[in-house]
């Protein structure tokens, strides 16, 4: 592919503007051939961008070690610029787009001198889904290339989709000198575009991902009346009709273990196959038939490594034996890779993520142990080799979704799951989710805080109007999901995990879909429905006693005193939050002082 046969004059004169700008050695288009795919990972290992592992052990895999001050996302250098101020909203960092153009040409200006500019088609979803969108990036990171070959569909098949003037989103990445102080992610949703300079790490530079899929997407979605969510879809099979759910966890929560769940011992007989439809983006339609349908519009996993072994996810272990990349782990000197809570025994000797001499047991001058593998450490996989893949994960018209799990990451308080009462309560529930933070963005990790919908970080939007997209959004359908809200996180009062997780969610999973075919034995509570004692299945998970009345349990006082962190969040909002979040905030305050017969 060349310049000269790209027939769309739009994007022809935004990829002259950016050479011309940019100052490279080159301009590539990307066709998304396996030839030329070989050709750049030859390319990428050349010029010492990527090692290649051992390829008997680990066929087409790659090691990749990022900046060490470039690991994760970058929230506090994240910004959403809009012509106003208040359609960032609160939550989102704004910067005038005049300011967020010049700030971005200052560094881009002679960025990639030297350097080869590649430009990628590629779409978010399959390629002509009434769910897809399409997006060009323009990247001078080979590693960039090869990760967006693996997360998104991409080459020339999307370009002849786009055709002479179909609309695409403006990817635009350099990663500059990667120093921080020119770091910038810039979100322009009224003009379809996302500038990110002086990263080369996950979010911030695959920009198909949380930049498109979800900040800008989650603006278009309010304009087009659909849904762009932090969302896995899992699909449950049992007696042959599989039921469809989204689940929204904040980053690092354990998304990618849920949507690849092996069912639990106690469980197998019952018949159960689960599949896997995505593990971290949806995007959600209103159907015909008036359900809610989904569609995950990656074509690949970025995983966090560490926890990642055959106990917690065999699935995921199975879908990265091959044709992986995989970015910041420990690297042996056997050119092999290895996490902390992974797979076996690590290599003897090796360089650790952040390329220092690596051996077994080292420890700091503190005497503390110093970890192989950064926190945030990921794998970058093809969906298609994940084992637990659906059937019809590509269905260009999606799944009908019969319910949606919102969840946090809470040591007290909330319940390992209640049911909302209804699609408004329900969004309260979401727009209430607190969460205690993890490794996958800069900031104190373990340190609570809001993360309504999981979306805190990636909603382009003033997240008050976003409220009242979700709320509409319920009047659009005849048969809505319901909503649940879990915790598999809370723990005892010696600090100890009361729930097994993993696997055995799926206990709680039979509970969601039990209600909503109009079964499942529950108690109303003033925060919503919790299963009726007896109603989860706990056949082979011996529960210590009393473990299930504390996992269950609704403290009044303690939701009461929620409510006031609830406040101070929706205070920050003013006239954009909805109404009817104030209503339910009452109506739970209500609750919360009469007591509810079971
Ligand atoms: O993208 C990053 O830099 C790491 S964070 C991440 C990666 C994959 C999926 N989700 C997330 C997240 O932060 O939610
Ligand atoms: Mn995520």
């Amino acid at each position: 592919m060349t310049m000269a046969t790209i027939r769309h004059e739009g994007l022809k004169a935004w990829i002259d503007e950016t050479a011309r700008l940019g100052q490279p050695d080159q301009v590539c288009w990307v066709d998304g051939t396996e030839e030329e795919r070989s050709r750049l990972a030859k390319r990428a290992i050349a010029r010492g961008f990527v090692i290649p592992l051992d390829q008997d052990r680990y066929p087409g895999c790659y090691y990749s070690r990022s900046n060490p001050n470039d690991v994760a996302r970058t929230e506090h250098l994240t910004y959403i610029c809009t012509r106003k101020r208040e359609d960032a909203g609160p939550t989102n960092n704004w910067m005038s787009p005049e300011e967020g153009y010049a700030k971005a040409k200052e560094i881009i200006q002679g960025s990639m001198k030297g350097r080869t500019m590649y430009v990628i088609p590629f779409s978010m979803g399959p390629i002509g889904s009434p769910f897809s969108k399409i997006g060009v990036e323009i990247t001078d990171s080979l590693y960039v290339v090869l990760n967006m070959l693996i997360m998104t569909r991409a080459g020339s098949k999307v370009l002849d989709h786009l055709g002479t003037d179909g609309s695409f989103t403006k990817c635009l990445h350099t990663r500059a000198d990667l120093d921080v102080r020119r770091r910038l992610i810039l979100h322009f949703p009224e003009d379809n575009a996302v500038v990110s300079t002086g990263s080369a790490y996950g979010g911030n530079a695959l920009l198909g991902k949380k930049c498109l899929a979800l900040r800008i997407a989650s603006w278009q979605a309010r304009q087009e009346n659909w849904l762009a969510e932090h969302m896995l879809i899992l699909g449950i099979e049992k007696d042959g009709k599989t039921d469809y759910v989204t689940a929204a966890f904040p980053s690092a929560c354990g998304k990618t273990n849920l949507a690849m769940l092996i069912p639990p011992r106690g469980l197998k007989a019952k018949g159960y196959k689960i599949w896997t439809l995505g593990d971290d983006i949806a995007w959600l339609r209103v159907g015909r038939d008036g359900r809610l349908w989904a569609c995950n519009p990656e074509a690949g996993f970025f995983g966090v490594a560490p926890g990642t072994n055959s106990k917690t996810n065999p699935n995921a272990i199975a879908t990265i034996r091959k044709n992986t990349i995989f970015t910041n782990v420990l690297l042996g000197d056997d050119l092999s890779v290895w996490w902390e809570d992974g797979e076996g025994e690590p290599p003897a000797s090796g360089t650790s993520w952040d390329g220092k001499p690596w051996t077994p047991g080292l420890r700091d001058a503190d005497g503390k142990p110093v970890p192989g593998a950064h926190p945030n450490s990921r794998f970058t996989a093809p969906a298609s080799q994940c084992p637990s893949i659906a059937p019809n994960w590509e269905d260009p018209q999606g799944v009908p979704i019969s319910a949606i799990i919102f969840g946090g990451r809470r040591e007290r308080l909330a319940p390992l799951v209640f049911e909302a009462l209804d699609w408004a309560h329900g969004v309260y529930a979401g727009a209430t989710v607190s969460s205690e933070r993890t490794a996958a963005a800069v900031g104190k990790v373990g340190e609570v805080r809001r993360d309504p919908m999981a979306m805190l970080p990636f909603c382009g939007y003033n997240m008050g109007d976003y409220f009242g997209h979700w709320l509409q959004m319920g009047g659009r359908m005849s048969c809505p999901p319901k909503i649940f809200h879990v915790n598999w996180f809370r723990k005892d009062e010696n600090r100890q995990f009361l729930w097994p997780g993993y696997g055995e969610n799926l206990r709680v999973i039979e509970w969601i879909l039990a209600r909503c075919h109009g079964k499942g034995k529950a108690a109303r509570t003033p925060i919503g429905f919790v299963p009726a004692k007896g109603a989860l299945d706990l056949a082979g998970l011996n529960l210590p006693e009393g473990a299930m009345d504390k996992l269950l349990e609704v403290k009044a006082e303690d939701w009461a005193a929620e409510l006031d962190g609830v406040k101070v969040f929706f205070d920050q909002f003013g006239a954009a939050l909805p109404k009817e979040l104030w209503r339910q905030y009452d109506a739970l305050k209500d609750r919360l002082k009469t007591k509810v017969p079971a």
